[in-house]
Parts: structure tokens; sequence; C-alpha cells
């Protein structure tokens, strides 16, 4: 057996997808096994997240993490020093315990995320075996459905339209590869329509079109358009949205910007709904604000059984919000963002309770990534049967992508994709 004693930990300022600075951790076992990771960022975040700590002041408009990082070199490298990589629950318990606060504000999240992710590879790479794997730990796991961006919006395209994610799902396919292929197939077909109509003006904040709309339906019909103009029949490739809803609505009352409307919660669910019979729509994420746990009720009464109903800010990565959602009926489905909930082993339970309830579960990057693909080990390893991460242009997403690619394929024969029945539906 190979020394997983941490020898040394090493945290360095890095820059993400949106050129901010970020935190990057390497982290060296006494065998000499070698890890690292990268902290996302996001910018649609809920209010229960692990805190993105940030410097402030006028340097790099107030985005830089100089502390961050000094506390993964200095406090956290002390700790961790001399213990166990292989135990990561005790990694990352010492890193929650020395934090000491409820939203891991002093050291800060995203210190501690780059951190216990590090570890996690390190571990693997003293067992030898890639990290999908070692998470599996013999286990059978599916290769996630993909959820790809066409269009982005909301708070990554400036408030250009209110939905922020018009994704495409692909239930019809066969494989990981295939999904993949339609979806490039719709990708391109979008990108033509958007030329003709003269709306082409670069992409979003996660690589999906810029949506130069007059309305959010606008580019729904957009979005079918596209897939019709690929060549897809409703059912094979359909439509999921990331609604984002804390963005603009709060305390029961949705302000449309674009639509020029202010809607209550029953009035923004009947627009949903609406929403739900006119087009062909297998998942909604965040229909409501994180705020309005009883219209997240009343969506997932009315429209769960046929729509994957999926609280992201709403449930924010937390095992006890998901166990809670799913007593209640408020959600079929949770995201799993490891920076949101800050360690391995935190993230590992907010998954868990959701499979322990029958949710569905979809492990998803960031708005502001990088080239880490850590999220990508963690869908398959821990059989999420669902994977988001933006959409179908710039590296930082199709990194990840082509990495459950390659996943797909060293899995040859025995690979199964999760295809259809990874979506969660009331039960
Ligand atoms: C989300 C994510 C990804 P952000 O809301 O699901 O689309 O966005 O990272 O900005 O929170
Ligand atoms: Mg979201």
């Amino acid at each position: 057996m190979s020394d997983t004693r941490i020898a040394d930990i090493k945290g360095r300022r890095v820059w993400d997808s949106r050129g901010r600075p970020t935190v990057e951790v390497d982290v060296t076992l006494k065998s000499g096994a070698f890890g690292r990771a990268i902290a996302p960022a996001g910018a649609s975040m809920g209010s229960g997240e692990a805190v993105d700590l940030r410097d402030g002041g006028a340097k790099l408009g107030g985005y830089d993490v100089g502390r961050a990082v000094n506390a993964v070199n200095s406090e956290v490298a002390v700790a961790l020093g001399g213990m166990d990589a292989a135990d990561q629950a005790s990694i990352d318990q010492a890193m929650i315990a020395l934090d000491g606060t409820a939203n891991k504000g002093r050291l800060g999240g995203n210190a501690i995320v780059a951190t216990s992710m590090a570890v996690l590879h390190a571990a693997a790479a003293a067992s030898g075996i890639p990290l999908w794997q070692h998470l599996a730990q013999g286990r059978k796991v599916r290769i996630p459905l993909p959820e790809i961006q066409i269009f982005g919006g909301g708070a990554h395209a400036a408030r250009r339209v209110d939905i922020q994610d018009f994704m495409v799902m692909c239930p019809g396919a066969a494989s990981f590869a295939q999904a993949l292929e339609w979806t490039a197939e719709v990708y391109l077909a979008a990108g033509s329509i958007m030329k003709q109509a003269g709306k082409l003006q670069g992409v979003a904040d996660e690589g999906g079109y810029w949506p130069a709309f007059r309305s959010n339906e606008e580019a729904l019909d957009t979005l079918v358009a596209s897939i019709l103009k690929a060549g897809f029949k409703g059912g094979d490739v359909a439509i999921s949205l990331d609604v984002a809803a804390s963005e603009f609505g709060k305390a029961g009352t949705y302000t449309l910007a674009l639509d020029d409307r202010k809607l209550d919660t029953t009035a923004m669910i009947d627009m949903l709904g609406r929403w739900c019979e006119a087009y062909p729509i297998v998942s909604i994420e965040d229909p409501v604000a994180e705020d309005d746990a009883e219209g997240f009720v009343a969506f997932t009464r009315a429209y769960g059984d046929r729509c994957q109903v999926i609280g992201d800010d709403f449930l924010v990565t937390n095992a006890a919000r998901v166990r809670k959602a799913a007593a209640d009926g408020a959600a079929t489905a949770v995201l799993i963002k490891p920076n949101q909930a800050g360690t391995v082993t935190e993230t590992r339970a907010a998954l868990d309770a959701g499979k322990a309830a029958g949710f569905g579960t979809i492990v998803s990057a960031r708005s502001g990534e990088t080239e880490d693909v850590t999220i990508v080990y963690l869908a398959v390893g821990w059989d999420a049967g669902q994977l988001k991460v933006g959409s179908f242009s710039r590296s930082e997403r199709m990194a990840k992508w082509n990495e459950c690619l390659r996943i797909e394929e060293a899995l040859g024969r025995d690979a199964v994709f999760a295809g259809r029945g990874a979506l969660g539906f009331r039960r």
C-alpha cells in the first residue's frame, strides 16, 4: 500500500472562463501521488451556498482571491498535513471545523472545495485507477444523460432575456456519444437560424448563443425550430429550461423585464405550465424563486409528473434541504454542485439524499468554469444519471463533454447510457 498521508498542499490563483481569479489547489501525498482541482464560480447563486470568498476593493473588480489562496497555504495546509487523503470524510470534517462558520465564509468555500477535490484526486491517483472508478468502488455506473445549453440568458447574458438556460436533452439517444452528436446538430442549426435572422451576436457566459430575442417565447420558438431544422422529432430531442427564478423573483412577485410584466406565483406557474403544453419540455430548474417553497410545491404538484422539477438555488446541494423538499413534494430532482456545498463529502450527501428520495440527480458545472473536469468523474463515479455543463462551445465546457466521451469509450461494451430513465418525475 502506498502512503496516502498528505505531504504538501499548495494553493495558487488561476483564472476562470470569465477572466476572473479563482483558487487552484495542488495536493501531494507522501507516496508522491498528486491531485489538483480548481474552484468554479457561479453568477446566479442561491443565498444558501457556501461563500465564494473574494477580497473586495477596487482591484480586479473586487474578485481577487488572495484571502482564499492564503487560507489554503497557511491554516488549511497546516491542519491537513499528515492526514490520510484516503479518508475524505475526515479531511472535509477537519476543514469544516477549522473554518468554524455555517457557510464556510471564514476560509472561503472556494478554498475549501478546491482543496477537498484536490485531495480526492490525490487519493485516486494513489490507488492507481481513474477517479470515476475510484468513486464507483466496483459498483455499476451509468454514463450520464447530458443537459446542454443552446441559448444563454438571465445573469449569463446581461439579462437580455429573463430565462437563464434554454437547453436540449436527448432522451432518445442510445449513447452519450450520440447525444453529443445530436446536440451538435441542433447547436449548428440554431447558429444558422440566428445568422439568417440577423441575430447572431456571439455567445453568453456558458457558450450558448447570445439571446437577441424580443421575448422569452421567441427563444423557445427558435429552439424548437432548431431541433426541427436539425431533423429531429419531438421526444428524441427535448427542451430543458433553467428559469433561475430567484434572479427576478422575490416574495412572490416575478418581474419579467423582457415581457414587461409582473407576475405573482400563480401566474408564474401558469405561464410555465402553458410552455409545458406548447413545447416539448422535459425538465425545468428553479421554476420559482428560492424563497417560494409553496410555489415549488404547487408547480411540482401540477407538472411534476411530466416535467422534471429541479431545485438548484432552492436546494443548494444541501442534504437536509433535499430531504425536506422530498417530504414536502417540492421538487423531483436536485442539481448537485460541489462548490455550493463546499466539500466532496457534503456534495455526496446531497446526492445520496436525492437518490434516497427517488429524485433525479444532475451533477452541474457553474457559469464560471475552467479546464477542471472533476464534475465529470463525480457524475459517472457516483452514477448521478445526468450532467449539466453549459453549452456546446468554449473549451471549459467542451473539456468536460470530451472527458465523458473518453470514459464511455473506455467502458466499451460495458458502458450503460443513463438516457431517458435518468429523468426524475413525480411518482
Ligand atoms: C445554474 C448555473 C449553471 P451559475 O444556475 O444552474 O447554469 O449557473 O453557475 O451562474 O449559478
Ligand atoms: Mg440553476
